[in-house]
């Protein structure tokens, strides 16, 4: 894992602090260090049941983590790389202990332990994603009732104990570890989805951890109704995508975007869930006559029971594999072209479960940017291990490091980073279109993307960035509270900065 510039100069400042420091901050250093070489931790996080451990599974391209019921569902579950696969049980007292596989290659939906003694579960696979991210499942924020909704709030609000459970509080500690979030929601953003989305990026914002960068799938897209919402022209997916819009415009600016996914299609596609008998089932059931499949997809009950040649235990199957949706889209592919192979009825499932979409998106928001988000977290736990120590002369040194590093240019994206988490978590209100710019600004390490101007030409850039950091410049003074007049000072240069990188001031 290659750390990146930002990541190695923070990384610098903790070895050279070392020395200066008591142990405890040291044995703190020590494990920022470990955090910065170590690939981007993203928690998987959002309400039970909306579909996180299936998105995971299809994350990875193994139906490991245990969904819809077992213990396991109810623990935390880091997915890590590594060359040999392997589940280990980690106790509360810091014990570890190696878990086997069951018979399905998933983890166990029942542990035979204690779970009151369980912290989490730790996860070792040989999967290609893992080498750039660890995938940490979530029991889930926000639970079926009222109540434990505002408990989970509460816990994650930073008030422990206060009528919480152990579920949210390992929930939360996985959160609050984590460098980036993947929010799973379904169709409707309730407000309490809202909220959980608030208050986990305030918690993690005002602990350790530095800036939350978040994505969201809309995830279940398969089960709108699409003649529901208005323009979609009976569509399912234009629907989806339609709702994800709307989503995001609510979640707007702690999410970067929300993305329709048909997580269980993924899933199963992605996992070898789908198999050539499961293709030769779905092969017999287009064959049948028009209206016979259209009574079947009418219910899950009707597809079970109507009378037709394939076993109640295959259909069974196909159910839980595709559900009722992911039946009829395998039933049209197999329509248009009756002499499709069981690989492209599959690559054809996988397409239209949006996953491609959501790799994309996760590349190009967390990977692309890994090195500024574990930067911008490192520094953060710095300083708070600083502030902790209670030894007036080792914070001023940590304090007098940080600010040399932070003086120099090329890492005054840190500085834009920090400023960016005082806008999305809400600390520092801002106008929203303003909120939105220093979103873009900071949310990007591409020049014209900062700018808003992709792919235009050069002396556009130039202009505008000048432009820019003339207009925060001028905010600062005048127009800004004192908060948001410091945010403006920090987007002001950062634009002052582009404007110098691309020339401007040099003849
Ligand atoms: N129809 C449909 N069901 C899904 C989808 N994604 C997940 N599920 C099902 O929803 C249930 C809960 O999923 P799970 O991943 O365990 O949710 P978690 O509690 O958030 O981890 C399981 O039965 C999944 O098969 C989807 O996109 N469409
Ligand atoms: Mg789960």
């Amino acid at each position: 894992m290659n750390p990146g510039p930002l990541s190695a100069a923070v990384a610098q400042l903790c070895q050279r602090l070392t020395p200066q420091v008591g142990s405890r901050t040291a044995a703190g250093f020590a494990e920022v260090l470990r955090r910065l070489g170590a690939p981007l931790q993203v928690a998987v996080a959002g309400r039970i049941k909306s579909g996180k451990s299936t998105l995971v599974n299809a994350l990875i391209g193994r139906r490991v983590a245990p969904t819809d019921i077992g213990e396991c569902t109810r623990l935390v579950t880091r997915f890590h790389y590594g060359t040999v696969d392997r589940v280990e049980v980690v106790f509360t007292d810091g014990r570890k202990q190696v878990l086997p596989f069951d018979a399905d290659g998933m983890i166990p939906a029942s542990l035979g332990v204690d779970l009151d003694t369980v912290s989490h579960l730790e996860a070792y696979l040989t999967s290609a994603v893992l080498r750039d991210l660890t995938v940490i499942d979530t029991p889930g924020l926000g639970s079926l009732d009222a109540a434990s909704v505002a408990r989970t709030e509460s816990e994650l609000l930073g008030e422990p104990g206060k009528g919480a459970d152990a579920l949210d509080e390992v929930s939360r500690n996985a959160v609050v570890g984590a460098e980036a979030v993947l929010y799973v929601v379904t169709q409707t953003v309730r407000s309490d989805d809202r909220a959980a989305l608030a208050a986990f990026t305030a918690a993690t914002a005002s602990r350790e951890a530095g800036p939350v960068n978040a994505i969201a799938v809309l995830n279940k897209a398969d089960t709108i109704v699409p003649e529901t919402v208005a323009g979609s022209g009976g569509d399912l997916w234009q629907a989806a995508t339609l709702l994800a819009a709307h989503q995001a415009e609510t979640l707007k600016p702690r999410v970067a975007d929300v993305l329709p996914m048909i997580g269980l299609l993924a899933e199963t596609a992605e996992t070898g869930g789908f198999t050539s008998t499961d293709a030769d089932a779905l092969r017999q059931l287009a064959a049948l006559d028009e209206t016979t499949r259209a009574t079947m997809l009418l219910s899950a009950d009707l597809f079970l029971s109507w009378d037709a040649p394939v076993p109640a235990a295959t259909r069974e199957h196909l159910l839980t594999r595709l559900d009722l949706h992911g039946i009829g889209t395998a039933l049209d592919l197999l329509t248009a072209d009756p002499g499709l192979t069981a690989g492209n009825l599959r690559r054809g499932l996988l397409e239209a479960s949006g996953l491609a979409a959501v790799l994309a998106k996760l590349d190009l928001v967390f990977k692309a940017r890994a090195d500024g988000i574990k930067a911008a977290a490192a520094l953060a736990s710095v300083t708070a291990l600083a502030r902790a120590s209670g030894d007036p002369g080792e914070r001023q040194r940590v304090h007098d490091a940080i600010e040399v590093l932070l003086a120099k240019p090329e890492a005054h994206q840190l500085r834009l980073l920090e400023a960016l988490t005082l806008v999305t978590s809400g600390q520092v209100a801002m106008p929203e279109d303003l909120a939105e710019e220093v979103l873009r600004v900071g949310g990007s390490a591409k020049v014209d993307e900062q700018l808003g101007l992709r792919g235009r030409p050069h002396p556009e850039l130039l202009a505008y960035a000048l432009e820019r950091a003339g207009w925060w410049r001028a905010f600062a003074s005048f127009g800004a509270t004192p908060a948001q007049s410091r945010v403006a000072h920090v987007v002001h240069r950062a634009y002052f900065l582009i404007w110098q990188q691309l020339g401007g001031g040099s003849r």
